[in-house]
């Protein structure tokens, strides 16, 4: 994963010093890309450690269209817990608007089950994308996440939101842009989200994994991260794992954490960082 080392170093030379919404303080470019050929190995981290679990189990979760932690922490993830209501409400976040757009007739739309079908019987298709921004549901930045998703709106507002797919030559590409990046916590995992994703779809749709193109909007690095960053950029990268399907579900919801054989991690240390609330 050399592109994503080379971008926490372009912040730490280039970054500008930027307040934000959390009071931490960051770095601050603006506007960045980088890709993974997904032949070459799985996307995850060797220059820390990383939890498939969380990763896969958020997936499955959003796929699941829903927004409480309940199921979360039967599961053994614990990243949503800062932002919900004591009840483990979120609001209408990445699931409800994946799989539940509501509509102005009171009814709604599974953008999930949209993507499927566009990749099933029309892959030349330019709008093969979901978007999770939808601006009804926005928080209201004054109050915090939890009054937000007591209120029905979005404990926060979608930081990875358009989600584009590309077929050509039998490989399935994905594209996702991702408004507000924290580099060092939260871009390690959707970049191994969309990877897997992307591999869930090709078996879906009996597509290859392609390419996975990840572009960010304000890419950061909290100034609490900087030693850990520094850390992790001293550290030599090593051989990508790879990551398995065991069996082909019926359906793209229908997939489970047990479904997926992680081979040949052997990563640095993980870096603990403190969340940025
Ligand atoms: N807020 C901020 N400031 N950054 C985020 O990345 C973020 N991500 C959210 C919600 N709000 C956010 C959801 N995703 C962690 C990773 C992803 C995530 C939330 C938290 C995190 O703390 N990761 C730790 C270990 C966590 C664990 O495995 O339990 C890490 O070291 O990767
Ligand atoms: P913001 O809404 O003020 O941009 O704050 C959201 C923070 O969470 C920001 O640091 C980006 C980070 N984040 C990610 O990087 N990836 C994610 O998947 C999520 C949910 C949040």
């Amino acid at each position: 994963m050399r592109p994503y080392l080379d971008l926490l170093q372009d912040i730490l030379d280039n970054g500008v010093r930027k307040d934000d919404r959390t009071g931490t303080g960051t770095l601050s470019v603006f506007g960045r890309q980088y890709r993974h050929d997904l032949a070459e190995g799985f996307p995850l981290l060797t220059t820390k450690k990383l939890h498939l679990k969380s990763i896969i189990n958020e997936l499955i979760w959003f796929l699941s269209g829903d927004t409480n932690t309940a199921w979360l922490k039967a599961n053994g993830v614990s990243i949503w817990d800062e932002w919900a209501t004591e009840t483990g409400d979120l609001g209408p976040i990445y699931g409800a608007q994946w799989t539940n757009w509501p509509t102005s007739d009171g009814a709604s739309i599974n953008q999930i089950d949209y993507v499927v079908e566009c990749l099933r019987n029309n892959p030349d298709s330019r709008r093969i994308l979901f978007h999770g921004w939808n601006v009804e549901y926005l928080p209201d930045e004054k109050v915090s996440p939890q009054e937000n998703a007591a209120a029905g709106r979005m404990a926060l507002p979608p930081c990875h939101l358009l989600y584009q797919f590309y077929v050509a030559a039998g490989r399935l590409s994905a594209q996702l842009y991702i408004r507000s990046s924290d580099s060092f916590l939260g871009l390690p995992y959707n970049t191994a989200s969309l990877a897997v994703l992307t591999m869930m779809l090709a078996q879906q749709c009996d597509l290859e994994p392609g390419e996975i193109v990840i572009t960010t909007g304000d890419s950061h690095l909290y100034l609490n991260h900087l030693d850990q960053v520094r850390e992790q950029l001293s550290r030599e990268p090593r051989a990508l794992p790879r990551l398995r399907i065991l069996r082909r579900p019926d359906s793209i919801y229908d997939y489970r954490f047990e479904d997926f054989e992680l081979l040949d991690y052997h990563p640095h240390a993980h870096i603990a960082a403190p969340v940025a609330v």
